[in-house]
């Protein structure tokens, strides 16, 4: 076995965007694509030389080929052990949780999150940092800077290593560990809930359907709901993870994840329904004939979170990503506890996790977590609602709706437009931040906008500034409409609009989403010209 110093030129294309790299599978292929993006992490962390790294990744296609180059890397850099999921394996929050638990230096994950996979679709890359997080911008900036000046890579000529046996083997100086990918997560959650109540309402006929969409998710919800809760077989379906997700695309939103939403639309549904994305990070919720709307799980999860044996000690505070609703700012105001608006990404919950001054956050785009872990977790969530209905003997309905009661609803959607021109899709955000000091005061139907800016996020721990995070419009009456762009897409450029709009009840709770928010939708439209910008009348996708 020889360390091979290989001469290579920078790709101009290796910026790390919401959530680490993501590019199509054909342009990872590249001749030193991958390797240059590796080296280049371990370059920007001054070298990796005796370090411990955790690999792993939500087993799409590629996933393989790149732990495989990764590892030989890793061992040619110095890098004294690795741990790596069996067969590659390592959802998103479980890497994050063997990251913490083993106090490691840090970890590579390999995914590409909700995009579809396959040959012809997306894979990913991203750097978490020893705190389990993922690495704040100062270090994907490093990285990228990395990636525009780098001239060599160094990797071992060596076999590849078998990923299916569990167990130490050994890569030039560098041990390598095959570890369960469920174990260690699993231990977490039996610490964080009451698995005895978990395992009664089971008992007691409670049903559950999960849809894993054939996504890293399906062995974790399986060990979990069906071996050590005792849910019945087939509970989780769509549970056996596939390189391609079955061809279908592994969003939980009412468009990918039909099935589900048939299920529990349909006759005789289960009591709750719930999904997972392609690495485990995100979670949606579901009663029976019921989606419950993200960023309000969020604000239930706050609101109840004093049942649950590991927050009984009450919330430090919350934080939400900025387009993300409201609602949690309501709950937060009755528990006197802080809020932070952050910008969208994990990453920025990372200082406000550590430094605890919040406990638990999240994102309107489906994703929650706390501060057991740093990065979001989708059976976490499932967890905390089934950790709730078992101890307050409530329907997922009837828990959703007293919400409201209590805290008024946030009525809430994000349209997006998918697969724009890109130049089109960033003339449009220009166009709206040259307007926006102009905006207060003006009128639309029966709007008038109060505040309009494009947010800038001045971290209270470390005083770092993340500006241009997207353009916010409130108006008079508490309505506010987001827009930004994606930072996760592989293929032009996606718009989000976010639109929301406050009923303090207890009339007109319990309106259509879409009805509720119609004319609040054709003043968003119109303010930022979609139509004559985009040629778009409608969004792709609505959630
Ligand atoms: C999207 C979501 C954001 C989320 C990110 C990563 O980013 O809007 O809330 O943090 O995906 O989620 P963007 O830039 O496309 O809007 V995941 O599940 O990829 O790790
Ligand atoms: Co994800």
């Amino acid at each position: 076995m020889t360390i091979k110093i290989v001469e290579t030129t920078p790709f101009d294309d290796q910026k790390p965007g919401t959530s680490g790299l993501r590019k199509k599978v054909k342009i990872f292929q590249q001749l030193g694509y991958m390797e240059n993006f590796v080296q280049s992490i371990f370059d920007a962390l001054g070298g990796v030389e005796g370090v411990s790294l955790v690999v792993g990744g939500d087993g799409r296609f590629y996933n393989d080929v790149a732990i495989q180059t990764i590892l030989k890397m890793a061992s040619a850099n110095g890098v004294a052990r690795v741990i790596v999921g069996q067969h590659g394996f390592l959802s998103t929050p479980a890497a994050s949780c063997v990251i913490r638990k083993g106090e490691h230096t840090g970890g590579i994950i390999l995914s590409a999150s909700h995009n579809p996979g396959g040959p012809d679709d997306d894979f990913g890359i991203k750097y978490n940092a020893s705190n389990g997080g993922p690495a704040a911008e100062k270090i994907t900036d490093a990285i990228y800077a990395m990636t525009r000046e780098i001239s060599e890579y160094r990797i071992m000529d060596a076999p590849d290593i078998d990923l299916g046996t569990l167990g130490e083997t050994t890569l030039g100086a560098m041990t390598v560990e095959i570890v369960d990918p469920v174990a260690d997560y699993l231990e977490l959650m039996e610490d964080l809930f009451d698995f005895d109540a978990l395992k009664s309402l089971f008992k007691g006929g409670f049903r559950l359907c999960f849809d894993a969409m054939h996504a890293v998710t399906g062995p974790y919800a399986k060990a979990i709901f069906e071996d050590v809760l005792g849910a019945p077989a087939g509970t989780v379906i769509n549970a056996e993870p596939k390189p391609d997700f079955g061809r279908g695309h592994p969003d939980p939103n009412p468009v990918y994840a039909k099935q589900l939403f048939d299920v529990m639309f349909g006759p005789d549904a289960p009591n709750m329904g719930a999904a997972s994305d392609g690495d485990g990070d995100r979670n949606i919720i579901l009663g029976r004939n019921t989606y419950v709307a993200p960023s309000d799980s969020l604000a239930v999860l706050a609101a109840n979170a004093q049942l649950i044996p590991a927050y009984n000690q009450g919330l430090r505070g919350v934080a939400r990503s900025m387009p993300t609703s409201c609602a949690l700012d309501r709950v937060a105001a009755a528990m006197k506890i802080p809020c932070f608006e952050t910008p969208t990404g994990w990453k920025y919950f990372g200082n406000l996790l550590d430094a605890g001054r919040a406990t638990l956050c999240g994102e309107e785009s489906a994703g929650t977590g706390s501060d057991h872990l740093r990065e979001k977790d989708g059976i976490w969530a499932v967890l905390m609602w089934l950790n709730i209905l078992a101890e307050t003997g409530s329907s997922v309905n009837d828990i959703l709706t007293s919400h409201w009661h209590s805290y008024g609803r946030n009525y809430y959607s994000r349209h997006d437009y998918e697969a724009l021109d890109a130049g089109t899709a960033q003339e449009l955000i220009a166009a709206l931040r040259a307007k926006v000091s102009e905006l207060p005061g003006e009128q639309f139907s029966d709007e008038t906008v109060e505040l309009a800016d494009d947010f800038s996020y001045s971290d209270p721990v470390d005083g770092s500034v993340a500006s241009a995070q997207g353009i916010r419009v409130t108006f008079k009456s508490g309505a506010r409409v987001v827009y930004r762009l994606s930072g996760t897409g592989t293929e032009g450029a996606t718009l989000r609009v976010y639109i929301e709009r406050f009923v303090a009840g207890p009339d007109g709770l319990d309106e259509d989403t879409q009805e509720a928010l119609a004319p609040l939708i054709a003043i968003a439209r119109d303010l930022a010209e979609i139509r004559e910008r985009t040629g778009r009348a409608e969004p792709s996708v609505i959630s």
